[in-house]
């Protein structure tokens, strides 16, 4: 796989709805190339694109993987991506090392939800696109009206791609001196033609469409062919902006005599070597043991173990040119998003965005004890996986998982036991509910022991009442009733009962305490009985001051296309949510404004998934803590107090 330049290369992700054929389609565009002599099937847990363990056993694409098919003197770097939704931090880093996607569409299945979001991706990166309608070998299917469908959705931009009229057409489209000459009834040139075509690809005005069957190996040289003649490749990509070492912006053309640099788009945890880091060389070359420099973590890296993947496989990489993707294992410091390059030319290119967690789960460890390893599993599972998050919730003291669906937390937690032998219970995230007090109280709060030996002696008498702060202490004591000595073990006593209120065990907010009369004794009274006292008193005065719970309100922005949002706003009155507003989107849908409690709000992933067929997404941020509503504040300082006792 070596010997190729940015000339000889291509770089191309596959993009599609789970299940209609990526990973297949690269097993018959090896076994057509002769790489391999027997189809792997995805079933059958033997194709080269699904190589991961828990690929094979789900039967199905979690990650992105490299498949490079070498054809024709050329080298096609394809990225398989995976189709399940929850995997898009992969179609995102596939996305920063492609310059071309070919969107993959079940024949049997029409366009689905899936097809919409590749199309909006390769979109979004500016990436040129190609259809290949896949499993044309399936009964009963139409794959000319797939074809009308696309166009219909997509836009006449869609061409098949042996429909010469068609294509004439769009090529016209695209120029205005061809414009005039398809008017006035001329043919184009060959050469017209081809560079009008290639032009129009390359500026995703004209998006191919082939068909085949990946099963039957139908349809598939053609598709290299149209993706060898037409891609552009990697040196006519614009050129690549990052910053320098002074932070300025500056851009790089993909030019091998330039100084090196290259994008680490992907971490892949290998059983047998470790980490591997999935590098785009941007300029220059990258040489076997040459060292280079990762620009973020402001590390010298040394290229110890360079080489190319195909799947799993490895072969020796003695170089790599401006334009190839490579592998490298043994990196210390680097991670996905990383820029390496050359030391005496930093620059770093923008890391791989990855979109914001929308579903939580708790993690708690089977086996008592084992948080920490959950902690440093995690983190190495990140390595791999930069899209999820990881969060301690100090106020209800569950470690909580962040990802884009069941599916990614499910794999992630079946990697922890997998990988780091920790068995891991998913449970629902508890809301961080508070305590306050809207009335005011004044309280006596006395701790006194004195029977035999040392005794105990604190008597103090405070007012609560409502702050704005988390927590106001003052002292209007006068005459020597409690002695200066002890106020600060009476604010010490009063602060730790914050956080433990007495309705659920929240955490208490927005209390006022004013210490003003108490009495002592000369010889009992110590710190530790003032103390005592002043947590007498604040139990009893928050008792007696109109305690009520508190809860999360969450801000929530749901995107949607225009008929789910009768659905939108009926789901949301039942989770006790306000609509705040409505605007518009250009380009269609609307999104929705609201505010719901965050206690409602935990499982919306799966159900505005389930509601819109996954075309809705939101995002969600905490706006403030509102009163929970009496008969709901009932039953949750119940269930606590069935805790406690259980
Ligand atoms: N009949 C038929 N079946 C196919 C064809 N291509 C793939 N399949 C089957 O469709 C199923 C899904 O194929 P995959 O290659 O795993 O699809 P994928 O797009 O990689 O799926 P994800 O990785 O989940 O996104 C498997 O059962 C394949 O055997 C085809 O051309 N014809
Ligand atoms: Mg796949």
């Amino acid at each position: 796989m070596k010997g190729y330049t940015g000339d000889t290369i291509k770089n191309i992700a596959l993009l599609g709805h789970g299940g209609c054929g990526k990973t297949t389609i690269l097993e018959a565009a090896l076994l057509a190339t002769g790489v391999i002599n027997r189809l792997g099937r995805v079933e059958d847990g033997n194709t080269v694109s699904d190589y991961d363990k828990m690929e094979i056993e789900k039967g199905y694409s979690i990650s992105a993987s490299l498949v490079p098919v070498e054809y024709n003197k050329h080298k096609l770097n394809f990225i398989d991506t995976p189709g399940f939704f929850d995997f898009i931090g992969d179609v995102n880093s596939a996305l920063r090392a492609a310059e071309a996607s070919v969107i993959v569409v079940d024949a049997s299945a029409g366009i689905q939800v899936g097809t919409e979001k590749a199309w909006n991706s390769a979109t979004g990166y500016s990436l040129p696109k190609f259809f290949f309608i896949n499993k044309t070998d399936k009964e009963n299917v139409n794959a000319e009206q797939v074809i009308a469908d696309i166009k219909a959705k997509f836009g006449t931009s869609a061409v098949k791609l042996d429909d010469r009229d068609a294509l004439n057409e769009a090529i016209a489209e695209t120029d205005e001196t061809l414009l005039e000459k398809f008017f006035g009834g001329e043919e184009f040139t060959e050469a017209e033609f081809n560079s009008g075509l290639s032009s129009g690809i390359a500026s995703g005005d004209i998006v191919p469409i082939l068909t085949g069957s990946a099963a039957a190996g139908a349809g598939i040289k053609e598709l290299l062919d149209a993706l060898l003649k037409y891609v552009p490749g990697p040196k006519s990509h614009a050129p690549y902006e990052g910053v320098n070492a002074k932070g300025e912006n500056v851009t790089r053309a993909c030019d091998e005599n330039a100084p090196a640099s290259a994008f680490v788009f992907k971490t892949i945890a290998d059983p047998f070597v470790g980490k591997i880091s999935l590098l785009k060389v941007i300029s220059g070359k990258l040489t076997l043991g040459a060292d280079i420099y990762n620009a973020r973590a402001e590390k010298a890296e040394k290229l110890g173990s360079m080489f190319y993947l195909r799947g799993k496989t490895q072969s020796d990489a003695p170089n790599a040119p401006a334009g190839d993707i490579v592998a490298a294992s043994k990196l210390q410091f680097t991670q996905t998003g990383d820029t390496l390059c050359d030391k005496a030319n930093i620059i770093q290119y923008p890391a791989v965005s990855f979109p914001a967690p929308s579903l939580f789960i708790a993690v708690e460890p089977k086996v008592q004890g084992e948080e920490e390893k959950i902690g440093s599993g995690l983190h190495r599972l990140m390595e791999e996986d930069p899209s999820f998050v990881m969060e301690r919730n100090i106020e209800t003291h569950q470690t909580l998982l962040g990802g884009q669906g069941e599916i990614q937390i499910g794999i992630i937690t079946a990697k922890l036991k997998e990988k780091f032998g920790v068995d891991v219970e998913q449970k629902d995230p508890k809301v961080p509910y508070r305590e306050t007090i809207k009335g005011s109280a004044d309280v006596q709060g006395k701790h006194k022991k004195q029977s035999g030996g040392a005794g105990q002696y604190g008597d103090v008498h405070i007012r609560f009442s409502p702050s704005q702060e988390e927590f106001e202490f003052s002292e209007e004591l006068f005459g020597g009733s409690v002695p200066k000595n002890y106020v600060p073990a009476v604010e010490k006593g009063l602060r730790e009962c914050m956080d433990k209120g007495p309705l659920a065990g929240c955490k208490v907010v927005n209390v006022k305490a004013v210490l003003y009369d108490g009495s002592y004794h000369d010889v009992d009274s110590n710190e530790m009985a003032f103390k005592i006292a002043a947590s007498l008193a604040f139990k009893k005065g928050i008792a007696e001051a109109k305690p009520i719970l508190l809860e999360p309100i969450m801000h929530v922005e749901i995107l949607v296309p225009d008929e789910y949002m009768g659905d939108i706003m009926g789901d949301m009155n039942k989770r006790r949510g306000k609509i705040l507003g409505m605007e518009p989107q250009q380009g269609g849908g609307q999104k929705v404004l609201a505010e719901a409690p965050q206690a409602e709000m935990f499982k919306y992933a799966i159900m505005l998934r389930s509601m819109t067929q996954a075309r809705g997404s939101f995002a969600m941020s905490f706006a403030r803590y509102e009163e929970v509503p009496a008969h709901l504040a009932e039953k949750i300082i119940a269930a606590h107090k069935a805790e406690a006792e259980e």
